[in-house]
């Protein structure tokens, strides 16, 4: 049985149960797409919702079931639903949330397709975005109008690490109106640094493709809220709009994953930290973004907010863009990748790459210089990170 006073590690290992008639210690892997009936009159009460069971596996599987129960625990929330990506999570988020004329607000700086389904997907049908930097509360408050449905931003964003105060946010949204939807995406913290409901959002969003499965194996989010609004996403937003359906197979590895989810941060966090002090004092470096460090702007809300700083690192080198790019192909170790929150240290371009949905305009608008190189900091030997760079930055210095 597990209680809600259970440690973290505890409840990452046991909260959610799938069917298991055997016994297993890892619960089985459903990979059914329909199920039986025992008779029509049955199939007919559980399509009317008069009984409980499953249906069909775009509307629940028990796999499925037992990570949606993980994260919701880990995340305090009422319910959970697992998607097929991040991307899958967001858009049934949002697509659940408004309707041509309402608005969503949301920060200016956010992963490139996340800020493409608002700025070129969301506003063909109708719906008004308003971009903005949110570290400026003013500039929130000017935003929101009586059309206004959703608040929506990343803390860390991606790629910057500019840090959002979450309860700031959340209460002047819910001042000016008390029924906006503040959904949170928690991709760079988990559940384990940060706890976005405990600060007053409304609702959270994952790319569970990152540190939740953490092992660079699965494509996957969630969505985590109350009740009602996991169900109509569940119900109308995952099951009619998006169809973005988690597989069995991948919950299975999500379940797994997750059962170390706190020994992984905290190792991808002290890895972090060391990498980012040794940035700090190279010569070759301009600028490190790491909300561990105390010249970082968002430093202080980040220590309020976030259990550890997290194992994100964006920084700027002195040297031009082709000396930069020459020095980092020289990597040994670390590897040219997009994603993040794997085993693997991982280095990437967001201009020309996660973020090349943006304009050259729109990448100075959000903050998102040409020269920033994005860390997605390992679980190696933090000696064996920090020595692969400074082989290739020291003969820039
Ligand atoms: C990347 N990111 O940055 P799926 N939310 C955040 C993200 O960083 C991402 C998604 C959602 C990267 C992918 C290539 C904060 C993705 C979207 O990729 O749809 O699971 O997540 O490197």
């Amino acid at each position: 049985m597990i209680h809600k006073s259970m440690g973290f590690a505890t409840r990452q290992i046991h909260a959610g149960k799938a069917e298991n008639s055997a016994g297993a210690l890892c619960a089985p892997i459903y990979q059914t797409s329909t199920f039986e009936f025992a008779s029509v009159e049955q199939g007919g009460a559980r399509f009317a919702g008069k009984e409980e069971g499953y249906i069909y596996s775009r509307l629940g599987n028990p796999t499925t079931a037992l990570v949606e129960a993980k994260l919701a625990n880990l995340e305090g929330a009422e319910d959970a639903l697992a998607a097929a990506s991040g991307m899958g999570a967001i858009s049934t988020a949002l697509w659940s949330s408004v309707s041509a004329g309402d608005e969503i607000v949301a920060d200016e700086t956010l992963y490139g397709c996340t800020y493409s389904l608002l700025e070129h997907g969301m506003r063909q049908f109708g719906v008004k975005v308003t971009l903005t930097d949110l570290s400026r509360v003013e500039n929130l408050k000017k935003a929101l109008t009586d059309k206004t449905k959703v608040v929506y931003f990343e803390t860390p964003c991606n790629p910057t690490m500019k840090i959002l105060n979450i309860a700031l946010i959340a209460k002047t949204a819910h001042d000016f109106k008390s029924d906006i939807r503040v959904i949170v995406d928690n991709t760079f913290c988990t559940p384990y640094l940060q706890r976005p409901l405990s600060l007053g959002a409304n609702a959270v969003v994952h790319s569970a493709t990152k540190y939740l499965n953490g092992h660079g194996d699965v494509i996957a989010g969630f969505i985590a809220g109350d009740k009602d609004f996991v169900g109509r996403c569940r119900m109308f937003g995952l099951k009619d709009l998006t169809g973005a359906v988690l597989s069995p197979f991948d919950a299975f590895l999500l379940a797994r994953g997750l059962k170390t989810l706190d020994i992984r941060m905290e190792r991808h966090c002290a890895n972090a930290k060391k990498l980012a002090a040794f940035f700090e004092n190279h010569p070759a470096v301009s600028k490190v973004c790491y909300p561990g460090l105390a010249s970082f702007e968002g430093h202080e809300t980040a220590a309020e907010q976030m259990r550890l700083p997290g194992g994100m690192i964006s920084l700027e080198l002195k040297a031009d863009k082709a000396a930069a790019a020459a020095a980092l192909n020289k990597l040994e170790l670390c590897t040219v990748a997009v994603s993040l929150g794997d085993a693997e240290t991982l280095v990437e371009h967001p201009a020309t790459m996660t973020h090349s949905t943006y304009s050259a305009e729109e990448l100075k608008a959000a903050g998102i210089s040409e020269g920033l190189v994005r860390i997605s900091v390992g679980l190696e030997d933090p000696e064996d990170i920090i020595a692969d760079f400074k082989a290739v930055l020291d003969p820039l210095a």
